[in-house]
């Protein structure tokens, strides 16, 4: 059983983790380097960091010890705990101070993540938009801490209120592990939780900081994480009265390209989807009778009608609201 504080939800940029915009026109230029080559070079001293450390895991946290290149009981070639691989994308967007409208990285490289489950954890798997309560502990490749966070946070993706956006590779990674299986509200501001998932994955800066350096983390250095996932919570990031996993029009996973009155602004976060000028919520709602008073409803999402003669959902279609 863990407890953690309900206190430690509200983060400002002073933790690490969070993906923290860059101010645009501070007018300081920055080299960058090919993003491509600077994964190539990461990838490389993760592979040689697996075949020449063991690590062992604590309660909180891991610790790393070197070994014999490729010594049986390194992390590439033990087997208490699969080590896995995934191919994750960069699924940064930006909002662009010039345009005003919400802006992909340019990013095309296909980034492998190394990662060791060790606990599946006995709650759900978040989807992308979910808010999702974490706790971590973070290491350099040299083995030192450069922060962790015991107590856990709501992150958002993208950033929404008191929730924080985290960087693309701890995100991703939290969609191979589940929630805890319960979480108890103590009433003090506490809450108890049991049998959190748990990941220790293995970053390339191009889903982390890339180029920035920040405390404890010189500037394209790869990360690892020690992740709990612990719960999570559906989101309406506009507040329209639908939640994020049902803006996907076109149900290609992918939030960002639904798009239906064509002003740049994605579904999930448009007050007006079909820019009939009427928001989506008065579009969903109905007036119905309770106790002999007219009382005001929103339909659930499956229940929002057609526009008479239509094929799509009223809020979708500007020929009626
Ligand atoms: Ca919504
Ligand atoms: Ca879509
Ligand atoms: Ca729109
Ligand atoms: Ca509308």
């Amino acid at each position: 059983m863990k407890r953690f504080l309900t206190s430690a939800i509200v983060l400002g940029c002073s933790l690490l983790v969070i993906n923290c915009k860059k101010n645009d026109d501070n007018g300081k230029e920055t080299v960058i380097r090919d993003r491509q080559e600077v994964f190539n070079d990461n990838i490389q001293k993760i592979e040689e960091f697996l075949k020449t450390n063991k690590m062992e895991v604590l309660e909180d946290g891991v610790t790393f010890e070197t070994v014999a290149n490729e010594a049986s009981n390194s992390i590439w070639k033990q087997t208490e705990y699969e080590l896995k691989s995934i191919t994750l994308k960069n699924d940064t967007y930006n909002l662009s101070q010039k345009t005003g409208k919400y802006e992909k990285e340019v990013d095309n490289v296909e980034y492998k993540v190394y990662y060791l489950i060790i606990n599946e954890g006995g709650g759900e798997k978040p989807y992308k938009h979910d808010n999702v309560f974490t706790s971590y502990a973070g290491y350099n490749l040299d083995k030192t801490s450069f922060d962790t966070f015991p107590f856990g946070f709501w992150s958002s993706y993208p950033s929404l209120g008191a929730a924080t956006e985290i960087i693309s590779g701890y995100r991703q990674i939290l969609q191979q592990i589940n929630t805890a299986s319960g979480v108890t509200d103590n009433g003090d501001g506490t809450y108890t939780y049991e049998n959190p998932g748990r990941v220790v994955v293995f970053i390339p800066s191009g889903l982390a900081y890339f180029n920035t350096s920040r405390t404890n983390i010189s500037g394209y250095a790869p990360l690892i994480f020690d992740i709990k996932s612990i719960a999570l919570k559906e989101v309406d990031h506009d507040n329209d009265g639908i939640l994020d996993k049902y803006e996907d029009v076109n149900n290609n996973g992918n939030l960002w390209d639904d798009d239906t009155d064509g002003d740049g602004k994605p579904n999930f976060l448009d007050l007006d989807d079909d820019g009939d000028g009427y928001t989506t919520k008065e579009e969903i709602t109905y007036t119905t009778q309770e106790n002999g008073e007219t009382v005001k409803k929103l339909y659930p999402f499956d229940e929002i009608p057609n526009c008479q003669g239509g094929s799509v959902k009223k809020h979708l279609d500007k020929n009626c609201h």
